[in-house]
């Protein structure tokens, strides 16, 4: 029997059912008796293993394939009817010959297994921003991770009634086999189809398959926005609390900003930093025209390496309960995880990410290795670069009360920013709407190990979004520009930022993490008008002096450094700009041209 009457579901399971002959359907009702049953199974066949529950209670560690450990851009497509509504800075098939092709992969391979039907709401069931979706799966720890990132339950399929408006996903594991992954979406059919994969980008359908790449479809035809950004609230001393939303590409510090803690003058002095998303922002025009985000997600699937407790202290302690493990280090002495970056404490009895025995000594040949070839041969890390956590949120000692209730929060500030090396200041302010728009779509940034494929190579990422938009990135800029037209001098202010410049041997100069919060703190006076700035060919920059340097061992010199704007570097910047535009041929929207022909006026 199943828990829901809706037709359009029921004709659809019907025909996944056929497909994919499943010896046994369970329903996912969230329940904790029915959760606990399915982390038993997990660790009765190995797809995951219980951690010390003294010390990491009701967490998991589990392992990716070896080929499976990233999303993968190249084997991402949206199939929309119509080629030129996909855009050039996606992958395209065919509608039908995509279904036939992925059907033939998929058919018949839950037989002899368990097909999971998870019916799953993207934000607070019944908030008028929510979304539903129903992703079917034969992992286990697909279940259990889709539980924790969003809201399961029939409650789900309850608020939905007979409507059409759900989101169809199937995800089959197969044979984990690389040269038949595919990650597809139908945007016109709300559909995903994900076969080939257990890696959480490519398998949780209600993450990025869903809350961006369809959803972004959908916000185009509905009027709404969803974006690849993390949502903040500050608090300053004696103020009421603004918001911020901040489009960062993947593994370029979301899910940091999201959590940070004030530096310590800035702590004495009263400010306060919340969380209410660190990945994925749904936007819309409120009643009174200005523009309200909600975080769609129930959980964070955070990079691992790297998180600390100095770096970022919220997101750690999420992880201590509750909280799911993939590729990281196994630390069999008291059984508990360990990662890069985690402590200077590497494990002496350990497995690393690959399940190979690892231990203190080969953690330290890895960092010797770089200045020492002689280690080399004996160097490996024990986490995988894009090792991940699934978090509740609800762990996060700084979550806001309005993450819970998904009423939306209004937002001052949209701020954009990637790593780059070079060129890019630690923060401007765009002239305008338009001008921000402009900024956003030049956005360009290092590669990191969030994707498969090179590291570290500088490419174009308009708006955080090149691998999540789910139709013609042309249109998507046009949106923009409409969106900013609604909302006119309602609109949120919008700036840049650029933690990651260099020096010349190639250390960050900008501390960066909580010391951001002196960036966001300028960005907030920006949008109250109670600071000035300086006007460069980009856009406005601060005075060296209107950034708060309280307690930090940070000169002005060195401030001013990193605020400098190279005319001549950003000459080639817009060589390299007028030839990213070209991709989008006449759906370039033309204010992006204008805007592109101003700047290079200005830095004549
Ligand atoms: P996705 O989950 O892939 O979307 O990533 P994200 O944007 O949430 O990135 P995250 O906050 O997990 O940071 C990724 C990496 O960048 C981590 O290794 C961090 O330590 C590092 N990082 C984050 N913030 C900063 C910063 O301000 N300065 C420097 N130098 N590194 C940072
Ligand atoms: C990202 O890559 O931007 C992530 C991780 O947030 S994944 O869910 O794999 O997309
Ligand atoms: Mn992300």
């Amino acid at each position: 029997m199943r828990p829901t009457k809706n037709p359009t579901i029921n004709k659809w399971l019907d025909e996944m059912e056929a497909l994919m002959t499943p010896d046994k359907i369970v329903w996912i009702d969230g329940s904790e008796e029915q959760l606990e049953a399915l982390r038993a199974e997990a660790c009765a066949t190995g797809e995951m293993e219980k951690l010390n529950d003294e010390l990491l209670p009701d967490c998991y560690l589990h392992r990716t394939a070896e080929n499976d450990v990233a999303r993968v851009e190249d084997r991402t497509f949206i199939c929309s009817r119509k080629e030129e509504d996909c855009g050039p800075t996606n992958h395209w098939m065919e509608p039908q010959a995509a279904y036939e092709m992925l059907y033939d992969i998929a058919r018949g391979r839950y037989a002899g297994r368990t097909m999971y039907v998870i019916p799953y709401s993207m934000g607070p069931v019944g908030s008028e921003f929510s979304k539903a979706g129903i992703e079917l799966t034969d992992s286990i720890y697909v279940v259990l991770n889709m539980v924790i990132m969003t809201r399961v339950g029939f409650d789900v399929l309850e608020a939905l009634g007979d409507s059409n408006d759900w989101v169809r996903g199937l995800h089959a594991k197969c044979d984990i086999d690389k040269e038949k992954r595919y990650i597809a979406h139908f945007p016109e059919d709300n559909t995903i189809i994900s076969v080939n994969s257990g890696y959480g980008g490519n398998v949780l359908l209600g993450k990025k398959c869903f809350a961006l790449r369809i959803a972004s479809y959908q916000g185009k035809q509905e009027g709404w926005m969803a974006e690849h950004m993390l949502i903040l609230g500050i608090t300053r001393p004696g103020e009421e609390t603004k918001y911020v939303a901040a489009a960062f590409p993947s593994a370029c510090g979301k899910t940091n900003l999201a959590m940070l803690i004030p530096p310590k003058a800035f702590a004495d002095k009263g400010y306060k930093v919340e969380t209410i998303g660190d990945d994925i922002a749904w936007i819309r025009i409120g009643e009174d025209g200005r523009l309200y985000a909600i975080n769609p997600e129930n959980g964070f699937f955070g990079v691992a390496p790297g998180t600390n407790e100095n770096s970022n202290f919220n997101a750690l302690a999420s992880t201590k309960k509750g909280a799911i493990f993939t590729n990281v280090v196994h630390n069999l002495d008291n059984n508990t995880v360990w990662w890069e970056g985690l402590d200077k404490n590497p494990p002496e009895n350990a497995v690393d990410w690959l399940g190979r025995k690892w231990n203190a000594e080969i953690s330290k040949a890895n960092e010797e290795a770089e200045s020492d070839p002689a280690k080399k041969k004996l160097a490996r890390s024990g986490a995988h670069p894009n090792s991940r956590f699934t978090a509740p949120a609800e762990n996060c000692p700084c979550i806001s009360e309005k993450f819970k209730t998904g009423e939306g929060v209004p937002l001052s500030a949209i701020i954009f920013g990637g790593r780059r090396a070079k060129t890019a200041p630690l923060v401007y302010q765009s002239r305008d709407w338009n001008n921000g728009v402009f900024v956003g779509s030049i956005m360009a940034s290092e590669t990191t190990a969030a994707a498969a494929g090179a590291v570290g190579v500088v490419r174009r990422d308009p708006m955080a979004m090149l691998p999540f938009c789910g139709y013609h990135m042309g249109d998507y800029f046009g949106h923009w520009i409409e969106m900013g037209k609604k909302l006119g001098d309602k609109a949120p202010k919008i700036f840049n930022v650029n933690w990651f410049r260099t020096d010349d041997e190639g250390n960050f100069i900008w501390p960066g993490f909580g010391d951001n919060l002196r960036v966001l703190d300028w960005i907030v006076s920006r949008c109250d008008g109670t600071v000035d700035a300086d006007e460069t060919a980009i856009g406005y920059v601060p005075k060296a002096d209107d950034i708060d340097l309280e307690g930090l061992d940070f000169s002005k010199e060195q401030l001013e450094g990193i605020l400098e704007v190279d005319n001549a570097m950003w000459a080639s910047e817009a060589d390299g700009i007028e030839e990213f535009y070209k991709k989008f041929g006449d759906k370039l929207p033309e204010e992006l041209t204008n805007q592109l022909n101003n700047l290079k006026a200005r830095l004549k």
